[in-house]
């Protein structure tokens, strides 16, 4: 085994190798991401099939729902010739198996049902009630990426990478990371810094600096004209959006304006108001207050500074989703301790 994994990593990996070997060598199995999978729950999603196969011998198919929105992310899938399907295509029963990576079950961007309890669960966020439901579950709180974790399953079953999935591993963790801008563990620093000297610095330019949408543009645009805020909180909405990807990503950039050190976004994708939270503060948790935020309507999770959610979508139009919206950046300063009736447009006096 490679000297480079810690004993915990290890030992996850002989206990994930135990638990596949007693799992029927001709079941095949069905890998999941979260909805709208970003390049961490790619990255997991693809390299855990070359895992099962190549250490396993297994058949196996990695899928996602939704869509892969951003720009970056389409980019990888191409440049880096990710195989991924769509589950809508895919029949469940198909599968004997179900492997559920980058999420847990029971969250509001699992594609399962939530009475349904996969086999294998490999994920960073914090531990749900509903994913003990599983056989085998790794999960690293600790870690920025869950990427991580499966790269170093492949490195404890010694299959190489390819130069393609060695960039992808660096991806994932510089994608979730903001390039270790955020919080991350030693072992996603030795993993990215393992797989960097495979990587590819070619392809990885091409899907840092994407050709852009016109959309992209105009929604920039948007987000910056509804600029709104109370002390140290900054705050934007959109009206219907194209991909929901683009929140998180509006959040991330306000996020960055001097003087502010929480975050939020929120957007209309199909009949859901999408959110995202970001924070500066490494203690807070921004999961928890997504949760209150979106209330018992709506579904979230996150890690300690960055956190993502939904409401269902006011009725009654665009003005009625505004109002909802009013409401929405009402309650976050509540739950932030600042006033709401301070909440003001932002502009350069
Ligand atoms: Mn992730």
């Amino acid at each position: 085994m490679n000297a480079m994994l810690s004993e915990l990593a290890r030992n996850r990996f002989a206990a994930f190798h135990s638990h596949i070997e007693s799992t029927d060598p001709a079941g095949r199995w069905l890998i999941l991401t979260h909805d709208n999978p970003d390049p961490d729950a790619l990255t997991a999603a693809t390299v855990l099939a070359k895992v099962l196969r190549s250490g396993f011998g297994r058949h196996v198919t990695a899928a996602y729902r939704g869509i892969i929105g951003r720009a970056e992310n389409q980019e990888m899938v191409r440049s880096l010739g990710m195989q991924l399907s769509q589950a809508r295509r895919l029949k469940p029963e198909s599968y004997r198996y179900v492997a559920l990576v980058d999420c847990q079950p029971a969250t509001g961007n699992s594609p399962l049902p939530d009475d349904l309890a996969p086999e294998v669960v490999i994920d960073h966020h914090p531990r749900r009630r509903r994913t003990s439901a599983s056989p085998f579950h790794d999960l690293r709180n600790n870690y920025a990426a869950a990427a991580t974790i499966v790269a170093e399953y492949l490195l404890a079953a010694g299959i190489p990478a390819t130069r393609r999935e060695a960039t992808a591993i660096v991806y994932a963790i510089r994608s979730e990371t903001l390039d270790f801008s955020r919080r991350a563990d030693e072992a996603d620093r030795l993993i990215h810094d393992h797989f960097n000297a495979r990587a590819l610095p070619r392809l990885l330019g091409r899907i840092q600096n994407p050709r852009l949408p016109l959309n992209y543009f105009e929604t920039l645009r948007e987000a910056l004209a509804n600029l709104r805020g109370v002390d140290t909180l900054v705050m934007s909405r959109l009206g219907a959006v194209a991909q929901p990807d683009i929140v998180p990503e509006i959040a991330d950039l306000l996020l960055r304006m001097e003087g502010r050190t929480w975050s939020l976004c929120s957007g209309l994708y199909e009949d859901r108001i999408y959110c995202s939270i970001r924070t500066t503060n490494p203690r807070a948790e921004a999961s928890r207050v997504m949760r209150r935020l979106v209330g018992q309507r709506g579904r979230g999770g996150g890690h300690g500074m960055i956190a993502g959610g939904w409401l269902p979508a006011a009725r009654g139009g665009a003005e009625a989703v505004s109002r909802q919206q009013d409401r929405v950046e009402a309650r976050l300063a509540t739950i932030l301790r600042k006033d709401p009736r301070r909440i003001a447009p932002i502009a350069e006096d």
